[in-house]
């Protein structure tokens, strides 16, 4: 069984991050299960969360995802298999898209804005709508600081791209399951989650309204925290402990692990 999903979001709104820390975590957790276990054979997927995992114990941020062409790009391969009796396993190969945020940006934003895209981007684009068209689920980190913080133009722009997504979703893959991460909340007051609800429902009714059926929110915490530095700037703690991290995984792909 093949399952294809989708890490969407604006650029720098943390899918890197929280994929990478998401399947690490996932592979620790199972080590110890009877149940399960997560098994990477793809090369290129075993770097590249080695290479986050090395960037964020040295208390450093991990690359801006960079443009690169072709059918097979983005894509990170890793399977969870279920033990059954006897020889019985279920095997499920779980492919994950981390895109760049500014492929997402090109595919749903205005369309004069479409205009400062390059050919390149705009191509990738137009791939990703189909994936999104034949994917089982995505995962749409959401910058909850950008949500209460963040500049009134930059969150309208967003908006806008939230409801031509929800759209795409309702017209062209209405099934699909749809996990709202959002993140970066460590930088927010504390108890913030039922305010960003609040806000998304009260403050963008249509956006809220357009959301697919199968939406689901989730308060993730992918580092369990942050640390500030003497000179304020902002980096990844000594330790990091992901909380709730589980919980859109299990939800989308209906395991109890
Ligand atoms: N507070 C906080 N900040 C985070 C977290 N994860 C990422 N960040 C910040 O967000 C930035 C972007 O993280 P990435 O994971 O690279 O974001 P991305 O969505 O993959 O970005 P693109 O590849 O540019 O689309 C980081 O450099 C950090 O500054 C988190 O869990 N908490
Ligand atoms: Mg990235």
């Amino acid at each position: 069984m093949s399952n294809q999903f989708l890490f969407l979001g604006l650029p720098a709104s943390g899918k890197t991050i929280c994929f990478c820390t998401m399947v690490r975590e996932l592979q620790k957790k199972l080590h110890s299960s009877n149940k399960f276990s997560l098994k990477i054979d793809d090369r290129k997927t075993a770097d590249f969360i080695d290479e986050c995992q090395e960037r964020l114990k040295e208390q450093r941020w991990v690359d801006k995802t960079g443009f690169r062409d072709g059918e097979n790009a983005y894509s990170y391969i890793f399977q969870i298999i279920e033990k059954g009796l006897l020889w019985w396993d279920t095997t499920y190969s779980i492919d994950y898209r981390d895109y760049p945020g500014e492929v997402f940006t090109a595919a749903f934003s205005r369309p004069g804005a479409q205009s400062q895209t390059s050919a390149g981007t705009q191509k990738m684009a137009n791939q990703l709508k189909g994936k999104i068209e034949n994917c089982e689920g995505i995962f749409l980190l959401m910058d909850a600081e950008d949500w209460f913080n963040g500049q009134k133009s930059f969150r309208m722009n967003q908006i806008y791209i939230l409801e031509e997504l929800f759209k795409f979703i309702n017209e062209n893959n209405p099934s699909l399951k749809l996990a709202l991460l959002f993140n970066k909340i460590e930088l927010l007051p504390k108890n913030s989650e039922q305010t960003l609800q609040q806000i998304f429902r009260n403050d963008y009714p249509n956006a809220y309204s357009l959301r697919p059926k199968n939406t689901k929110d989730f308060f993730i915490y992918p580092l369990g925290g942050i640390k500030i530095t003497e000179k304020g700037k902002v980096i990844p703690p000594e330790t990091i402990r992901p909380q709730n991290i589980f919980d859109p995984i299990r939800w989308i792909l209906e395991l109890e692990f």
